[in-house]
């Protein structure tokens, strides 16, 4: 049986050859990218036996997407190739200093157009995990994640859920009304200190616990630039982050969670989670790109057991 099933879109990205407007740019490394295609291939490095499943075109952008979650190994048998729309891409824009700009072309493509029965199998995985992202996509895509996390909770299949709060995506709808329900219905949580303020109010282990009382979680983990923590069983556990230059911040929430969920399978006590997905975020950030960015074992080890790290 699988470990871990997820849904939602899978994007190409483009990441310019050099900072600067655009119009000025006439070279781009071509990636992989999409919230919880990182998530799977996270998993997969990690060694978890793990399913992905969306819609992309029927392009070299969908196949270019597909392969690479097929070369990591990630289980992509119920993903489909969608005739009618095209696979969704983005492109960044770095513009000095430390300025990240990302520019989407996903309206009306292929992962946005997710509909029932588009991830079947994801029930009989350990854990089911979703995204804001699909929620905030389109209505199809919305139903099909809110379906999904139904009947993993009728089915006993631990729901894991990361906020990902896309404003940009949301256009003005109401997050809390839209992600909170999902929020309150999983058995994990995951969201970054700015998403922790809108979702509960403050960014603080005391407003997450109160949100927790009207959920199901036991636990909530909530991510910063600093630093993270989980709120469980009403306890805090906290964890600095790694300090590590930063190549490129996108990512880091993904490698987080999916590095998180992996402690939790092999059943690693909380704090142990914790350290693990801080030094996955450290290990995403450090590196370009997004779904390639995602760690292997021994570069988590290297940060949260400190193992030597001078080849010789
Ligand atoms: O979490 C990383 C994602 O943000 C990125 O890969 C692109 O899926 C994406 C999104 O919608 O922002």
């Amino acid at each position: 049986g699988l470990d871990v099933a997820t849904l939602g879109e899978g994007l190409v990205v483009f990441d310019p050859a050099h900072p600067g407007p655009l119009r000025h740019v006439a070279a781009f490394t071509k990636r992989v990218a999409g919230a919880e295609v990182n998530v799977a291939v996270a998993l997969a490095r990690l060694g978890h036996r793990t399913a992905w499943s969306g819609r992309v075109g029927a392009d070299e952008f969908g196949a270019q997407v597909l392969g690479m979650l097929r070369a990591e190994g990630v289980d992509v048998s119920r993903a489909q190739t969608d005739p009618d729309a095209p696979t969704g891409i983005y492109f960044k824009e770095w513009s000095a200093p430390r300025r990240l700009a990302a520019a989407f072309y996903r309206t009306g493509a292929a992962g946005g157009r997710l509909a029932a029965g588009d991830l079947d199998h994801s029930l009989s995985a350990r854990v089911l995990h979703l995204t804001g992202i699909p929620v905030a996509l389109s209505d199809t895509a919305a139903d099909t994640v809110r379906t999904l996390a139904d009947a993993a909770v009728a089915r006993g299949t631990l729901l894991s859920f990361d906020v990902n709060m896309r404003h940009r995506l949301l256009a003005g709808r109401d997050p809390q009304r839209l992600l909170g329900p999902l929020a309150r219905q999983a058995d994990l949580l995951f969201m970054s200190d700015a998403e922790a303020a809108v979702l509960t109010g403050g960014d603080d282990p005391e407003h997450v616990r109160r949100f927790l009382a009207t959920a199901r979680a036991r636990t909530a983990v909530v991510h910063g630039e600093h630093g993270c923590y989980a709120v469980h069983d009403g306890g805090v556990t906290e964890q600095d982050a790694f300090p590590v230059p930063v190549a490129d911040p996108v990512g880091a929430g993904d490698a987080f969670a999916a590095a998180f969920l992996s402690g939790l399978l092999r059943g690693e006590p909380v704090a142990r989670c914790l350290r693990l997905a801080s030094a996955a975020g450290a290990c995403a950030v450090s590196v370009p790109g997004d779904a390639e960015s995602m760690p292997w074992p021994d570069a988590l080890a290297r940060l949260a057991d400190r193992a030597d790290h001078v080849e010789r």
